[in-house]
């Protein structure tokens, strides 16, 4: 990105572009994100949406600006769309589409955890998040991914990728897809209890909390996906990268950790924060854990299948990598599933 697009980008916004500086943040696998600095002093974040992905991205900011309006409390650091000049949430320049956001100052963000306070604020900070929207109705938000996190849509993308991916893949892939063909099953047991919809975030990877340089959580970011779904989508997300200690996408699968000590600090840091689940929801929270890797791995798996035609990568390889990085997460929540049930059983 030249100065001079950024320049011309940020013309649109109800902000003043003299002396600014920009510098591109190379995380996340849709969209573009930049940080955008006034007279090196005011910082805001500059994301392109990717519109292949979110094609209904009028929905997306409505359901962006609504969520922000309830995100505002004493505890919960809040996040502002700056408006365009013409007063929408989102600029058109060039046929493509920008938003702009406020920066939370001095606050970072973790792509895994080190440490139990980290855990504990990040449970706190989700339980929070959902109370906070806990009284929204649903039906004023847009659904702008259907089956977003829904696994048997994902099983259905992924049967359909058996069906018409090229030999060479399939048989490259063959471990990743035994796996997958084996433990869908009893994942797909989840789906039998008839739970509650919810306001989810729906991407509460830990990096997309920000905490502040004492490890105490602020806030949920990248609220991109914001629609119904079930709260178990947003724990089991953000536990598959809060026990692993490693990237996500980590090559050497022996460095994966299913750390129960994070889990019940994470657990802990939920309930201290006054989320009040149903029993039914209770019950459903173990599995969730196995759930959540599962899934993406399965989605990772289908896009390497398909030519990698969804998730930005690199290199040719990197789906599948990362799909065989995030079924060890799933197999060892599997393997655990007992001890992740005591330890949530002793809090809730
Ligand atoms: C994508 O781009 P990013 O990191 O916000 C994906 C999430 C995955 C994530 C994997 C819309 O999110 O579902 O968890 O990659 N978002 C979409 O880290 O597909
Ligand atoms: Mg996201």
């Amino acid at each position: 990105m030249t100065l001079e697009k950024a320049q011309h980008l940020l013309e649109a916004f109800q902000i003043t572009t003299k002396n600014i500086s920009i510098t591109p943040i190379h995380q996340g696998f849709i969209n573009d994100t930049f940080l955008v600095a006034i007279h090196n002093e005011t910082r805001y974040i500059l994301q392109q949406v990717n519109t292949k992905v979110f094609k209904n991205y009028q929905g997306l900011h409505h359901n962006l600006e609504k969520a922000l309006s309830q995100l505002q409390a004493k505890d919960y650091a809040a996040i502002n769309l700056i408006k365009t000049k013409s007063n929408k949430p989102y600029a058109i320049v060039d046929h493509t589409v920008w938003r702009l956001q406020t920066y939370i100052k001095d606050s970072v963000a973790h792509n895994f955890a080190t440490n139990t306070t980290q855990a504990f604020e990040a449970g706190r900070i989700l339980g929070r998040f959902h109370a906070l929207l806990g009284q929204e109705n649903l039906e004023q938000y847009t659904v702008t991914i259907p089956n977003f996190n829904h696994l048997p849509f994902r099983v259905e993308e992924f049967e359909t990728a058996l069906k018409t991916a090229p030999k060479e893949r399939l048989d490259f892939a063959k471990k990743a897809i035994d796996f997958a063909v084996l433990n869908l099953p009893k994942l797909l047991e989840f789906y039998k209890v008839d739970l509650p919809l919810r306001l989810c975030h729906n991407d509460t990877k830990l990096n997309n909390f920000l905490f502040n340089s004492k490890d105490e959580g602020l806030c949920l970011i990248d609220l991109d996906t914001i629609m119904p779904g079930y709260f178990h989508y947003d724990f089991g997300d953000a536990l598959r990268t809060i026990t692993s200690e490693t990237l996500e996408g980590e090559l050497e699968l022996t460095n994966i950790r299913c750390n129960l000590h994070y889990l019940e600090a994470f657990v802990k840091g939920l309930k201290a924060s006054d989320l009040s689940l149903s029993s039914i929801e209770i019950n459903c929270l173990p599995i969730a854990v196995s759930l959540m890797p599962f899934m993406h791995g399965l989605r990772g798996l289908t896009d390497y299948l398909n030519g990698n035609i969804y998730y930005k990568v690199s290199y040719d390889t990197q789906n599948l990598e990362r799909c065989l990085s995030l079924f060890h997460v799933a197999d060892l929540a599997i393997q655990n599933q007992e001890a992740i049930q005591a330890i949530i059983e002793a809090y809730f």
